[in-house]
């Protein structure tokens, strides 16, 4: 069912800040925006799990080890929370990953970047997962129903996570001068790609507009960014950490922190399939999406047997 009533009645609902529910009426564009935006986070919460990953085996105590597992299993269970949250607006897990793996859909800039060292642990838990947190708060208050309580729990889960990087980051600052380097150096490769997370400029941001008018977003890229910004630069202080950015100063007048400009061509390239480890990160995906088939086949034979014993009790 489509017509102006229809779409005007929605609006009014939006307006009114109420949630919007799968079986609800919705225009098919705010639909597609949806599934378009909730894919793609949950893409970039399991293509994300790989740098991370590469450092399991090499964390340097038992307890780093375990907290970073536990923080890695967080972020394949937020990926399952935002498909099956995307699933409600009526498209399957298969479709989502066959437009992962067909470049349709994109995944989050920042997961196509080596993490080198332990320190890069330190800078994504601090800086990408600091990011992630920003956005994700906002998030909290977005207008679809599942989506938005996806969101208040996984921020729960999240704020762990920024404080077991921050710890990393401040213990190497404590350390010898060589752990000391280590750590400016993640973080000079990180923060740049970190501020590209909030998307572009809000002048160059296409789905902006609809995406402020549906409530989807209740913040716009540039000014989620800015709060990112005016919380980490104090962070970076206190443990010794020096921005990488030679324009960085505070206003006094407006208490925010001006920053020099963003290379968009790096992110532009790195969006496009570019970047130092898209190709890795994709056959990587792509060879364990096979490699799995058998254990999606032998749930669905469980389910299916679960099913017909079911149906012959009953
Ligand atoms: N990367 O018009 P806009 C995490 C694309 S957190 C790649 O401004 P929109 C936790 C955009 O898709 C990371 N592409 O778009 C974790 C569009 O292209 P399209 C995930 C980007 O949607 C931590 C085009 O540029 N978080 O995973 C990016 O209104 C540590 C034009 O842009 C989310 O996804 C980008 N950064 O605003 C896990 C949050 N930015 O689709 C493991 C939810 C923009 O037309 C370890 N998403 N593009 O082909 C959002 O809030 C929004 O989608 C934005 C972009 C703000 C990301």
């Amino acid at each position: 069912m489509h017509n102006e009533h229809s779409d005007n009645h929605f609006q009014s609902r939006i307006d009114k800040g109420e949630h919007i529910e799968s079986k609800d009426y919705m225009p098919e564009a705010y639909r597609k925006h949806l599934i378009r935006q909730m894919s793609q986070h949950a893409h970039s919460e399991v293509i994300g799990m790989q740098p991370e990953g590469n450092w399991i085996t090499r964390a340097p105590s038992l307890r780093s080890k375990q907290i970073l597992l536990a923080k890695i299993q967080d972020e394949g269970g937020h990926g399952l929370y935002l498909y099956s949250a995307a699933e409600t607006l009526g498209i399957s897990r298969t479709e989502l990953i066959e437009q992962l793996h067909s470049g349709k859909a994109k995944y989050s800039n920042i997961f196509n970047y080596p993490a080198l060292n332990w320190a890069d642990i330190g800078a994504i838990g601090w800086l990408v997962d600091g990011a992630a947190i920003v956005n994700q708060v906002s998030l909290q208050r977005t207008s679809y129903g599942p989506y938005s309580r996806a969101m208040v729990r996984i921020c729960k889960e999240e704020s762990f996570h920024q404080r077991q990087g921050y710890e990393i980051m401040a213990k190497m600052m404590k350390g010898t001068k060589d752990q000391q380097a280590m750590a400016q150096d993640a973080m000079n490769r990180w923060w740049w790609p970190a501020l590209m997370m909030f998307g572009p400029h809000d002048t160059d941001s296409p789905h902006s507009s609809d995406a402020v008018k549906w409530r989807i977003k209740r913040e716009t890229n540039d000014e989620l960014r800015q709060k990112f910004i005016d919380k980490t630069i104090p962070q970076a202080e206190l443990i010794g950490l020096t921005v990488p950015d030679k324009d960085v100063q505070l206003d006094e007048r407006t208490g925010h922190y001006k920053i020099g400009a963003i290379n968009w061509d790096e992110f532009h390239r790195v969006i496009k399939g570019h970047g130092p480890c898209n190709k890795q990160r994709m056959d990587h995906h792509v060879f364990y999406h096979h490699t799995g088939a058998w254990v999606r086949e032998a749930a669905e034979a469980y389910r299916a047997k679960k099913a017909k014993k079911e149906m012959a009790v009953a």
